[in-house]
């Protein structure tokens, strides 16, 4: 009788990335998928919602999650963010916890911790930005984290620079259980290109902007209207502010800011759908926007 010969397993996963704000998970998704879905910024809770990112690898499929970062929030909009956060915790086989070496956050990585531990589902650490400190300070970094959090591995690395990203994902891949692929080889999203043209959008103005605008800011896309043949991507998008002083400000001097804000963000969703784009921004004062529920709802948090 002949042995009945054995398919290699396959693993595959959803993985949720949290961490305090700022620590660099979405520059690290982004870096994981070699595509930028992830909006990015020096400003702390720059992402809002979950973003769902497919990688695939021989043998296996990893479904990341990123998410705001957790913090302890007050404003209605934070307390919001972090929710969707934590609740995306709890549909993780496995999390990738992500903190920043350079600067730590104790309050914030202490709700991460203790909710991880709520969990109780398996997760991996990823130690960020070393780039920024000194081995001495990375090692007793390590050791302190080990001390925190039963970690099924903890690796050092610079999302930025890709540093040792390819040894995390060997861990995450080890830490996956066995299964079929849940999504189709050639996919790398479930966002609509619509909520991706609104991301990249709210990227440039938190990049783009000073002091509270980005906060004040949400975007919305009217019109997104799919190219007959091999024409352009007409969208028309509203970039939404509180104050008629930070209209002001998003539109700047003679039109100069928003047209800076609209040529970066054409630049980029060009890139993501890979077709010429046609984009016209408005700016319109939904007042307190932050504070009120259903506004709130409106605008997808
Ligand atoms: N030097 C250095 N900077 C990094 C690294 N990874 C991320 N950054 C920077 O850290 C800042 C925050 O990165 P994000 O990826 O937006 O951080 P995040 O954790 O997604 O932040 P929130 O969405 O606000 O919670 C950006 O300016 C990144 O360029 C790294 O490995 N080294
Ligand atoms: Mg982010």
């Amino acid at each position: 009788m002949t042995e009945p010969t054995r398919q290699p397993s396959f693993h595959s996963g959803f993985i949720t990335i949290a961490g305090a704000p700022n620590v660099g998970k979405s520059t690290l998704l982004n870096y994981i998928l070699g595509e930028k879905i992830s909006i990015t910024s020096k400003k702390p809770q720059t992402t809002r919602n979950r973003i769902l990112g497919i990688r695939h690898r021989p043998g296996s499929q990893m479904i990341f999650l990123d998410t705001p970062g957790i913090h302890k929030a007050t404003k209605e909009l934070n307390v919001r963010i972090v929710d969707t956060a934590i609740s995306v915790l709890g549909d993780a086989d496995l999390i990738l916890a992500v903190a920043d070496v350079a600067r730590p956050d104790p309050p914030s990585e202490n709700i991460l911790i203790k909710n991880i531990q709520a969990q109780g589902r398996p997760a991996v650490l990823a130690l960020n930005k070393i780039d920024l400190v000194p081995k001495t300070v990375l090692l007793e970094m390590i050791d302190a984290w080990s001390g925190r959090h039963a970690f099924s591995a903890i690796v050092p690395v610079s999302a930025k620079h890709g540093t040792q990203v390819e040894q995390l994902l060997i861990e995450m891949n080890a830490a996956l259980p066995e299964g079929p692929p849940y999504f189709p080889e050639d996919a790398l999203t479930d966002l609509p290109e619509r909520f991706l043209a609104a991301e990249m959008i709210r990227e440039k103005v938190f990049r783009l902007t000073g002091q509270e605008i980005p906060y004040a800011t949400a975007v919305t896309v009217e019109r997104y209207k799919e190219p007959e043949a091999s024409g352009s991507v007409r969208i028309h998008a509203t970039i939404h502010v509180e104050r008629p002083s930070q209209k002001g400000m998003i539109i700047g001097k003679g039109g100069t800011k928003l047209k800076q804000i609209g040529e970066a963000a054409r630049k980029e969703i060009q890139r993501l759908v890979g077709r010429k784009v046609f984009l016209k921004l408005f700016v319109r004062v939904q007042k307190n926007w932050s504070k009120d529920t259903k506004a709130l709802r409106r605008f997808g948090y």
